[in-house]
């Protein structure tokens, strides 16, 4: 008990000796705040996403971090793709994108799901399927049933159909439009919000940027859904673009696909410095300026629309040493805000003075 006192009394002084030192009257003195540390989801006014690599993030404990410490929504760059979910007719393997998806829960991220439904990643089994319309209609959607039905609750959101516009504007001649006609984008969208009607469903394409050829035939794509009565909650911009693009294109997609009334997800962007793909090119720090300035230019036309309708800006994966870019082009490139080291790039910055 005495011992109990004097270990009391013996704190009592060393704190008050503290408070003397700080001059601060301990009757005053506020609950210590935590500062909370400048991050790309602490910072923004909306979410901010990346698409990443399941081998990486079980891998690379650099890259997870990064992913845990920036982002809070996450969309899976490959994992969820028909070849990646749905090798065999009767077969899924959903543990790649589980890991994901577990990972988020974990850390409380929203996942957005990509994709339902594209031209790319088809299996073999589908590329060479024979059947009737009604076989294939039947493929579309037990499809899009399975995968929405399994991650229901968990995947907030979908890109239902993703590029099925082409670039001079006609809807793109894939392998869905020969088998089923055009009208399968709008049965993919009921057929995604039969299997959960809570989830947000997507259109994404790219190259709204480009001019008004790709991108009035993308919005009158939703335009015609959304007149039909179709369920679509948002368009995606993937905004795969470069530096040399102008400030007003980019923000005239932006704009325009605000205009629809639609959430706008800016779902996959990253800036590539050597648009023409030369095999030799040097990385410099003019360069990596104006591409903050381009980043800058993104972020602040995207916070200029309703904030109801700002779903969030995904980069697509997270560093340079990730992206699909020089792998995709055989070129070198470096078109995200974090370096192969992981450490912020001047677009880095350039994002957080965008909503400022
Ligand atoms: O980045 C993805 C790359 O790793 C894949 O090989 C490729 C084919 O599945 O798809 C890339 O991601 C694309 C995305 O799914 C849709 N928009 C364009 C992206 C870049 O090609």
């Amino acid at each position: 008990m005495a011992s109990g006192l004097l270990l009391s009394a013996s704190l009592l002084a060393i704190s008050c000796a503290k408070y003397q030192s700080t001059s601060i009257d301990p009757g005053v003195i506020a609950p210590l705040k935590q500062v909370e540390e400048i991050t790309l989801q602490n910072s923004m006014p909306f979410a901010m996403g990346a698409a990443v690599n399941v081998s990486l993030m079980k891998s690379n404990a650099n890259y997870r971090d990064l992913v845990t410490k920036e982002f809070n929504s996450i969309t899976a760059e490959n994992a969820m793709k028909f070849a990646s979910l749905h090798p065999a007719k009767d077969t899924y393997t959903w543990s790649d994108a589980d890991y994901l998806v577990n990972y988020a829960i974990a850390s409380g991220k929203r996942v957005h799901g990509h994709t339902l439904n594209w031209y790319k990643s088809l299996p073999d089994w589908v590329n060479n399927f024979q059947g009737t319309t009604a076989e294939w209609e039947n493929l579309l959607k037990t499809h899009i049933q399975t995968v929405v039905g399994h991650f229901k609750g968990k995947v907030v959101s979908w890109d239902v159909v993703n590029e099925a516009i082409a670039d001079d504007g006609t809807i793109r001649n894939s392998i869905w439009v020969q088998k089923l006609g055009t009208d399968y984008i709008g049965r993919a969208f009921q057929y995604a919000h039969e299997a959960d009607p809570d989830a947000l469903l997507f259109y994404n394409d790219y190259g709204h940027e480009f001019g008004p050829t790709k991108r009035t035939a993308i919005l009158n794509l939703v335009n015609s859904l959304k007149s039909k009565g179709i369920l679509i909650d948002g368009i995606g911009l993937q905004m795969h673009t470069r530096v040399t693009q102008t400030d007003a294109n980019l923000a005239t997609a932006i704009s325009t696909a605000a205009a629809t009334g639609l959430k706008v997800h800016i779902s996959e962007i990253d800036i590539a410095l050597n648009p023409d793909r030369a095999q030799s090119f040097t990385y410099t720090s003019t360069l990596a300026d104006q591409q903050a300035a381009k980043y800058k230019a993104i972020v602040k036309a995207y916070n200029a629309i309703p904030k109801a309708q700002q779903f969030g800006i995904t980069q697509w994966n997270v560093t340079d040493a990730d992206s699909w870019i020089p792998s995709n082009y055989s070129c070198p490139d470096w078109p995200l805000p974090f370096d192969g080291q992981y450490q912020r790039k001047p677009a880095y910055q350039a994002i957080l003075d965008g909503v400022k």
